[in-house]
């Protein structure tokens, strides 16, 4: 793999701003009104800075419901079809639903982001088929059960050895290696002392040379650190970003965006020398 300008980290990450398009998230005044709140919020973070919309129509939230293929293209195909007409910002999807891929990568998304790694039956094809980059996450367990007792021997090589898999899988399906980005997957199976291990060893996975996307906005592990609840977690989610982007990720994925973006602009200044 070639040197990638992320391991010198010439630029600020990029910021990935999270939309998502689930019931409870936008409107109960029903579906036209849950679109237009959807885009008005992606065009803000746009507006704010932001370099990619995070599109997602699953919540990954222990206890959340399943959501079947059939609405989870109904949240988030209307989101996508529309975002692309107003505005050309990269949109990933945050799926993983092989007919979701497809379907968003043909209104116009520009990359796909799995916390399920690929492993749905048909996800590998479908990616390898659209050619576009795709983000690989590390989960243990499933949504609705992973936080009641996490587990690793070694969290660090543990992860690395399912990434180095995932992507060996996806390789082998027809995905360019340069396409895959990593993401330890911060909250999904891990206590905190493991999401702790793992922002320590983000040089680690930075030096495999695969564009790391890091997420904690908002998570439960801020509020571990704090004692604050989810709707003031900013301070520590933007202390994590800029601990992330000095170690050289390639993505931070906020719901914060314009803060997130100052952040990481004062981490890459500093890591040039150029504060
Ligand atoms: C991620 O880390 N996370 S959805 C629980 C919260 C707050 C936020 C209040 N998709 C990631 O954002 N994709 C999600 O507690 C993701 N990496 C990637 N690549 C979960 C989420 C959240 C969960």
């Amino acid at each position: 793999m070639k040197p990638n300008s992320f391991l010198s980290m010439t630029h600020p990450p990029a910021v990935m701003g999270v939309l998502n398009v689930t019931p409870d998230s936008f409107s109960d005044g029903g579906r036209h009104a849950t679109l237009e709140l959807a885009l008005r919020h992606a065009l803000s973070m746009q507006d704010e800075g932001a370099d990619i919309i995070d599109v997602g129509g699953e919540s990954s939230r222990p206890g959340a419901a399943p959501v079947s293929v059939a609405e989870e293209l109904d949240r988030v195909c209307p989101v996508i079809e529309r975002l692309r007409s107003a505005s050309d910002i990269a949109i990933s999807v945050d799926t993983s639903t092989p007919a979701v891929m497809l379907e968003a990568v043909r209104l116009g998304a520009s990359m796909i982001n799995d916390i399920r790694a690929l492993s749905r039956e048909g996800a590998l094809e479908a990616v390898s088929r659209c050619g576009v980059p795709v983000c690989l996450m590390h989960m243990q367990g499933a949504p609705a059960t992973m936080q009641q007792n996490p587990a690793y021997t070694d969290v660090v090589a543990e992860v690395e050895q399912f990434l180095i898999a995932r992507t060996d899988a996806a390789v082998a399906a027809g995905i360019s290696r340069s396409r895959i980005a990593w993401d330890p997957g911060f909250g999904f199976g891990k206590t905190i002392q493991h999401n702790l291990q793992l922002l320590q060893a983000l040089p680690k996975f930075v030096a495999s040379g695969h564009p790391l996307l890091v997420g904690v906005s908002r998570k439960s592990m801020l509020g571990h650190l704090t004692g604050r609840p989810v709707d003031q977690r900013l301070a520590a989610g933007l202390a994590v970003a800029t601990i992330a982007a000095q170690a050289g990720a390639a993505v931070i994925r906020t719901h914060d965006v314009r803060e997130t973006i100052d952040a990481v602009k004062v981490a890459a200044a500093f890591v040039r020398g150029q504060l």
